[in-house]
């Protein structure tokens, strides 16, 4: 990877990976690349930042001329919630983004990195320990450009070539941008709502297990992953990467472990609930341990002590 361009960059994964990537292999080697004319003020300090509308495939294509790009990590996506409100433009950003995206590598050679996730599945693949390779037959339109996205840059490698790799990310919890529109959304919400008001009413109900990971972890994941040799992968798109597995009710009582009179009250979303009854509880995450090393380095205790750190000092410096 010489010249690394983000797509999707001012996002909750995209403004945590451009900073890594920036650190490890120059900044000015790291081009991000996202919808808003006004970045968080870090991405465009710190190196090039360039407006980029993926459903255009020329802007692309000029980008990745303009800085000589050969990986892409491409990330502009609509989240599952967003996706079920306004399904064409989902459809429009999340598919035809990535076409774009893939045509623009076979052109110009470039590998691609692109992220998948538990929303990949459907009602009908086993939620626990949920296979690698398994039912895929997801019925929201997120998860239907997923998998068609999986397919996609399968098809990509085999019938030309092109270097592309990916993992199911679960849902990410983070404390430097917050996600918009999906399903996983409250799982990062709640440590806003603690800190700040010591209470949250959640939109998912008790009981309901999903795979998650804090954000440090699935950064390194994807650097990782396209650092691999080759020669060692056997899927390419998309490994299955979990770190945790919890019920809301479990992450309030780990965050009432730091903030003790923490309260959690219920108002559940239909349309979210759905979603998240359609995902895995736990995947088995074992192809992308044995083909390129993953191991996550957060659990549920940790994350929650780190978030609470961050996010405290980010409110007593007046930003959150
Ligand atoms: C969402 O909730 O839509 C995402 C995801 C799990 O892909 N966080």
């Amino acid at each position: 990877m010489k010249h690394i361009l983000v797509t999707g960059a001012t996002g909750q994964i995209g403004s945590e990976l451009v900073p890594a990537l920036r650190e490890r292999y120059g900044c000015a080697q790291v081009i991000a690349a996202g919808h808003k004319t006004k970045p968080q003020p870090g991405l465009a300090e710190s190196g090039t930042y360039t407006t980029l509308d993926v459903t255009q495939i020329e802007s692309i294509e000029a980008v990745v001329k303009q800085y000589q790009i050969d990986t892409i990590f491409h990330l502009a996506a609509l989240l599952s919630a967003k996706a079920e409100e306004k399904p064409q433009l989902a459809w429009k950003v999340n598919m035809t983004g990535l076409y774009n995206v893939l045509e623009v590598s076979r052109k110009n050679e470039c590998a691609v990195f692109f992220p998948s996730s538990i929303g990949a599945f459907g009602p009908d693949t086993p939620r626990d320990n949920t296979p690698q390779d398994t039912l895929q037959h997801p019925n929201t339109m997120y998860g239907v450009c997923k998998v068609s996205g999986e397919l996609l840059c399968n098809y990509y490698y085999t019938r030309f070539g092109v270097d592309t790799r990916g993992v199911r990310y679960p849902g990410l919890i983070s404390y430097d941008t917050l996600p918009g529109g999906g399903t996983t959304d409250y799982a990062v919400e709640i440590f806003y709502r603690a800190i700040k008001e010591k209470k949250y009413n959640c939109f998912l109900k008790q009981g309901t297990y999903l795979d998650m990971m804090y954000m440090p972890d699935a950064v390194r994941a994807a650097i990782q992953l396209m650092e691999t040799d080759a020669s060692r992968l056997k899927h390419r798109n998309a490994f299955n990467i979990t770190a945790m597995s919890f019920a809301p009710e479990e992450l309030a009582a780990s965050i009432q472990k730091f903030i003790p009179d923490f309260f959690m009250q219920y108002t559940v979303d239909p349309v979210r609930q759905a979603i998240a009854d359609s995902w895995p509880c736990h995947m088995d995450d074992r192809a992308a341990r044995e083909e390129w090393g993953w191991e996550p380095r957060y659990n549920l205790e940790s994350m929650t002590q780190d978030m609470i750190d961050r996010l405290t000092v980010k409110l007593n410096s007046g930003r959150l």
